[in-house]
Order: C-alpha cells, then sequence, then structure tokens
C-alpha cells in the first residue's frame, strides 16, 4: 500500500520488489507509479491497521561504529571504561574499509508491533536504532526504512569474535513501518532518529541524533557491502547507531521500544525474554 497523509490506498502489486520491477518495466520511477494509485480512489486510515514488515527483506546486513557515539560505546564495553590505547574500533572508524556484519533473515525479522526477544544469556542489552536502505539486487538505494539492530554489549565486550552471537537471534532485528522512496527525499542526511525505550509505559530513555553524523557516506556503505558479493532484491542494509542509552541501561522484559525517524514513521516493538515467547 502506498500512504499520503495517514490515508492509506492499496496498491496492485504483491510486494515492494515487484512495484519497483512493474516501475522498471514501464520506465517510470517508482513514486510516479505508486502516486497514480493515490489519486480518486477509497481509502482506509493508517491507524485502524495492523502492519507488517513493509517487505520482506531477504538479508539484512549492518554497518558498526559509523557514528562517534557507537566508537565511544564499543570502546566502554570492551574495554570496561579503562581505556587507554587505540583499540579496533578507533581504528575501523577511521579505516577505509567498514565494519559490515550479517545481521538478519527475513525469518528473524520482525515488523512494527511485533516483539524483539532479548537473550537469555546476556545482561547487558540495547536497541540500536539506525537508518536502513532498502536496496535492488545492483546495489542501487530504492528507498529508506528504520531499523533496531538488538545488540548484547556484554557478549560483544567479551570478545569482538562474539559478534554474531551479540547480534544475530531469533527476532533480534526489526524493521518499519514503512519506506519512505529515495524520490520522496531530498537529502538522507537529513533524516533524524529518535529513540524511546517505555518501562512501565514511563519513559526511561529518550536519544536523538541526525543521519548527518555519520562518519561515512551512505553510498560507501553499500560499495562494501556489494563488492564480490551477491545481494538480492529488497535487501536492507542498516547504517549503524548513532543514539545509545546511557552504560548502566539494560533493557527489560515488558519495556517497549519506539525508534522514529521523520518521514517514515514510528517502529514500535515491546521486549519479550526470548525463553518466555514460546
Ligand atoms: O562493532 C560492532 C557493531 C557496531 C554496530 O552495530 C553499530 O555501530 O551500530
Ligand atoms: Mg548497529
Amino acid at each position: 500500500a502506498v500512504t499520503e497523509d495517514n490515508l492509506v490506498f492499496d496498491l496492485p502489486f504483491s510486494d515492494f520488489v515487484s512495484m519497483v520491477t512493474e516501475a522498471q518495466s514501464q520506465n517510470e520511477t517508482p513514486l510516479n507509479l505508486v502516486q497514480q494509485f493515490s489519486k480518486n480512489q477509497s481509502h482506509l486510515a493508517l491507524a485502524e491497521l495492523e502492519l507488517t514488515t513493509p517487505l520482506d527483506a531477504p538479508e539484512v546486513w549492518a554497518a558498526g561504529v559509523t557514528y562517534k557515539k557507537s566508537k565511544e560505546a564499543r570502546n566502554y564495553e570492551a574495554t570496561q571504561g579503562k581505556l587507554n590505547a587505540e583499540t579496533f574500533y578507533d581504528k575501523v572508524y577511521d579505516a577505509t574499509r567498514p565494519e559490515i556484519f550479517f545481521k538478519s533473515t527475513a525469518a528473524r525479522t520482525v515488523g512494527p508491533n511485533d516483539p524483539v526477544y532479548l537473550r537469555s544469556d546476556s545482561n547487558w542489552q540495547i536497541p540500536e536504532p539506525e537508518l536502513g536502505l532498502v536496496l535492488d539486487k545492483s546495489g542501487n538505494i530504492l528507498g529508506y526504512t528504520a531499523g533496531n539492530d538488538m545488540s548484547c554489549r556484554d557478549i560483544e565486550g567479551e570478545n569482538p569474535l562474539y559478534l554474531p552471537q551479540a547480534k544475530v537471534w531469533k527476532h533480534s532485528c526489526s524493521i518499519g513501518p514503512s519506506i519512505i522512496l529515495k524520490e520522496a527525499v531530498v537529502d538522507p542526511y537529513e533524516f533524524e532518529i529518535i529513540c524511546r525505550i517505555f518501562r512501565n509505559e514511563e519513559l526511561a530513555f529518550e536519544g536523538r541524533a541526525q543521519v548527518n553524523q555519520l562518519k561515512r557516506k551512505l553510498e560507501e556503505l553499500v560499495h562494501y557491502l556489494t563488492l564480490d558479493n551477491e545481494i538480492f532484491d529488497g535487501t536492507i542494509l542498516l547504517t549503524g547507531t548513532c543514539v545509545v542509552p546511557p552504560n548502566e541501561f539494560t533493557l527489560r522484559e515488558h519495556d517497549r521500544i519506539e525508534i522514529e525517524i521523520p518521514g517514515i514513521g514510528i517502529l514500535n516493538n515491546p521486549v519479550l525474554q526470548s525463553d518466555h515467547s514460546t
């Protein structure tokens, strides 16, 4: 579906990628194609709908240590705050090659209002609010979405070789609530990212940042993801976190996370303990 002013118009395509493919076959931009369907048609109100992931991303990849805030947080968790030497996080922040890692598959990725899970073997877990790039198989940016790269700071801090376990488990990634098409965005570096965490429905943490604090260019991250790699239509690349809760903060079961990117919407996810979730 396409939304305009919080109204929702049906699109005659089975999914996001089919819509883009149809636009390409008509030599049309996706924006022009979908706009035809929002004119003079019946509509629904966005608030009345139960949303799913805006696309079934076959793979979600993520970039790391792309903001100074993230570098500082990693240095803290790797050294328990006793930083006295240059770390590999400092090095990767400045290196030509960025950190890119495999984050999720469609089956592990949840959408708006679905629970994200906490790992049972971690005592220090946070959401990572990130701008997500929606890519086609050639690495072209089709649009932007919001994503949560759920992370275990203690597991990663213990040993960087544990990164896949600190990042990948059931329901450890969420995306949505919508995709804003590339043609509808004047400057993606102007996106603001806001993260709120509620505990007992009271605000426990709020932080915000802007994508213009990103150390790298978005195309640079896509370049390294696609270099000698095969990606698939609808792949998402999360571009790194710029908002980190205080070091003493850890998520708890029944918290609720909101990641807002104005223009994309609010990605809302309750938090559940993974061993209570079946
Ligand atoms: O270095 C580990 C991961 C960093 C990350 O996920 C981020 O900066 O967002
Ligand atoms: Mg991250």
